[in-house]
């Protein structure tokens, strides 16, 4: 599986956060920290509202190179330091650990995001096991992630967030003449899908979603607008790596366990 690694970069951290690395800042001089997030879908980083970890998940900060330090799993650290991200082939450089619970509210910025600034927030299906463990959030078109930002909105109390933190509206970035230009909440309306908690829905919903905006879908965001999605997505992708806000970050197809179970 051929991933995008999208960094999102620190800008602040959570109060947890902070005095979980205080003591590093030494290390941290002069680099730039980004919590690193794989995706499938570059074409749709216009509509990034949040950011998503998994709260009983262990994170590290890895030291990839005299400017970067990323926070991901170890591994994907391990991949990536197989796949030239790192000083030395195969060698991974953990400078801390941190929980995913403590990074809840960091506030860091998305690349290409229509929103200035977003923030790290709670999902429940984040698997540790795909990816980096760190999921961008696209509630235009994830339907996953639609129903998890939805929740958090309804019960941040529940959830232990700032309201604050939720209040960002999905994008239009891609029109399909099925679904409009806002699939996933459409799908999630039509599907009647009430919480992150519809696993089997949600499912069905992400695979619709795909395929029509994958085969019929059109950029009504973006440098590419007016393009199709085949077309805008290589370009995308592309555009992230020259600007070296994003990498191609591979996985080995039997490693790969699907968001749904
Ligand atoms: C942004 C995005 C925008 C995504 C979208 C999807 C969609 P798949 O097909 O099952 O392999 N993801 C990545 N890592 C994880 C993880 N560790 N746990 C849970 N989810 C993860 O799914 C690949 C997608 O699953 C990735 O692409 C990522 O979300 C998420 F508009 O990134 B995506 C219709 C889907 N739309």
């Amino acid at each position: 599986q051929e991933y995008t690694g999208i960094k999102l970069k620190v800008i602040e951290w959570s109060e947890k956060a902070k005095s979980a690395v205080v003591s590093l800042e030494h290390l941290f001089s002069g680099k730039s920290i980004f919590l690193v997030a794989a995706t499938l879908r570059p074409e749709t980083m216009f509509g990034q509202t949040n950011c998503f970890v998994g709260t009983e998940i262990t994170y590290g900060l890895f030291k990839i190179n005299e400017t970067d330090i990323f926070l991901c799993t170890k591994r994907a650290a391990r991949n990536m330091a197989f796949q030239g991200y790192s000083n030395e082939r195969g060698v991974v450089t953990q400078i801390a650990e941190i929980k995913g619970a403590d990074l809840i509210g960091t506030k860091v910025k998305a690349p290409l995001s229509k929103y200035e600034d977003v923030y790290v927030l709670p999902m429940e299906n984040v698997l540790p096991t795909k990816g980096t463990g760190v999921v961008t959030s696209v509630p235009s078109d994830s339907p996953d992630d639609f129903a998890t930002l939805q929740d958090l909105k309804k019960k941040p109390e529940y959830y232990n967030i700032n309201p604050a933190w939720a209040n960002f509206e999905p994008i239009p970035i891609i029109n399909t003449s099925t679904y409009g230009n806002l699939a996933a909440p459409t799908v999630c309306q039509q599907k009647k899908i009430n919480s992150q908690k519809d696993r089997v829905q949600l499912a069905e919903a992400k695979e619709l979603v795909y395929k029509e905006g994958f085969y019929n879908g059109t950029m009504i965001y973006g440098d590419y607008k007016g393009r199709t999605v085949q077309e805008a997505k290589p370009l995308i992708k592309d555009l992230l790596i020259s600007t070296g806000q994003g990498f191609v970050y591979k996985e080995p197809e039997n490693l790969v366990m699907s968001r749904s179970g």
